[in-house]
């Protein structure tokens, strides 16, 4: 399989409601979306799960799109595959330029994508995957008050989230978290803060311990893992870092160090399904529990997410909602729906590329770019 044209499309189509955390919001789904064309004729797609500002991490779609441009599609157009397990030079061919895992990820994740279209393998079946059903957990953002959290919660817990996740922030948490517990009891609940406390916080953080939740996510900086080390020493609410992890040595030292008891995994943060894969065996071999995380994405990036999530090592709910979650309607059809509350079923997809709805991608797309590989058409 040898990659003949790339094509970037920035996309900006309302979402169904603004998400609040620590950082900021998010009201629109901004997006770049690869798609690319094989010498056959098959199809790959990907999301990069950047952002419009560089919030959550570093990257954001402008700078995705200029390293993809410049850098990453012509090594992607100087490479050939022919065994699966070629999927994984993209990410060597990809190591020398640093960081961006975003935009690496989004252009490595089209290429797994164009070959499980091109030679008809599952997708999740190429990455490993094994299991046919996941559980699903729902991440809520910051609300104006505590009771339209607390209906907004009831909402999910119906319609059958297997573990809810509330963003906290400093005057955002340990109150809020005793109204879920009164109002809910004993359901599974955990707590991201997206790095908005620091070390200096431990005492307040302890106080997260009386509500015995499944974890507590990235509390500290997001480029720091020896603080959460002494945080998690003093914690009995397991760690989960999230921001903190971009590659299966991140993952190692951190296992190392005693900074997390948990990692949620995001493809687009560690750079594509290669590293996903690594992570999650080494997070399998040391017992440290994983989940797959979510950047809001498109019925794209989501259906990518199902696929990895399909990985035996994944035993925790994770963030992968049904499309209509976000958006009233996905660029994929049919939508991620529930196979019965609060599970998905793993789908044998022989890439995304049958699912997505050209007229749609189209109706949002405000930007595109074609590359074509001269070099393979000159063969
Ligand atoms: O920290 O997990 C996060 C959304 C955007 C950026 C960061 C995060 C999130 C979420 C939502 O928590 C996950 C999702 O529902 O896709
Ligand atoms: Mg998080």
């Amino acid at each position: 399989m040898n990659i003949q044209s790339v094509v970037l499309r920035r996309l900006l189509s309302p979402m169904k409601e603004p998400f609040i955390t620590s950082f900021g919001l998010e009201e629109d789904k901004d997006v770049v979306l690869v798609e690319l064309t094989t010498d056959t004729g098959a199809t790959g797609f990907a999301e990069c799960t950047a952002s419009t500002a560089p919030l959550y991490s570093e990257e954001t779609n402008d700078t995705a799109w200029h390293v993809m441009e410049k850098f990453l599609i012509p090594a992607l157009f100087q490479l050939d595959f022919s065994t699966p397990a070629d999927l994984h030079k993209v990410r060597e061919a990809f190591r020398p330029f640093k960081g961006n895992k975003m935009a690496k990820a989004a252009l490595e994740m089209a290429v797994w994508d164009a070959w499980s279209n091109q030679y008809h393998v599952a997708l999740h079946e190429l990455l490993g995957g094994t299991k046919t059903e996941i559980p699903v957990g729902i991440s809520v953002g910051i609300q104006r008050d505590v009771p339209t959290l607390l209906k907004k919660i009831d909402g999910y817990l119906q319609q059958g989230f297997q573990r809810i996740k509330v963003k906290v922030k400093p005057g955002w948490d340990v109150d809020v978290l005793r109204e879920i517990r009164n109002a809910f009891g004993n359901i599974p609940l955990m707590a991201d803060a997206n790095s908005a406390y620091r070390l200096a916080d431990i005492d307040h953080l302890k106080r997260f311990d009386e509500f015995e939740l499944m974890m507590v996510e990235q509390p500290l900086a997001n480029d720091d893992i020896v603080d959460h080390a002494t945080l998690q020493s003093t914690l009995s609410t397991p760690i989960c870092l999230d921001e903190s992890i971009h590659s299966a040595e991140d993952a190692r030292k951190a296992i190392q160090l005693g900074a997390c008891k948990i990692i949620n995994l995001k493809v687009g943060r560690v750079g594509g399904f290669s590293e996903a894969i690594a992570i999650h065996d080494v997070c399998q071999q040391h017992g440290i529990g994983v989940w797959c995380g979510g950047m809001l994405e498109t019925g794209v990036g989501r259906l990518h997410n199902v696929a990895v999530t399909s990985l035996p090592g994944f035993t925790l709910p994770g963030d992968t909602a049904p499309s209509a979650r976000y958006f009233e309607q996905d660029i994929i059809h049919p939508p991620v729906e529930f196979s019965k509350p609060g599970t998905l079923s793993v789908e044998p997809l022989y890439g995304v590329s049958g699912r997505v709805q050209r007229d749609r991608v189209e109706r949002w797309t405000v930007a595109m770019q074609t590359f074509e590989n001269a070099g393979q058409r000159e063969v």
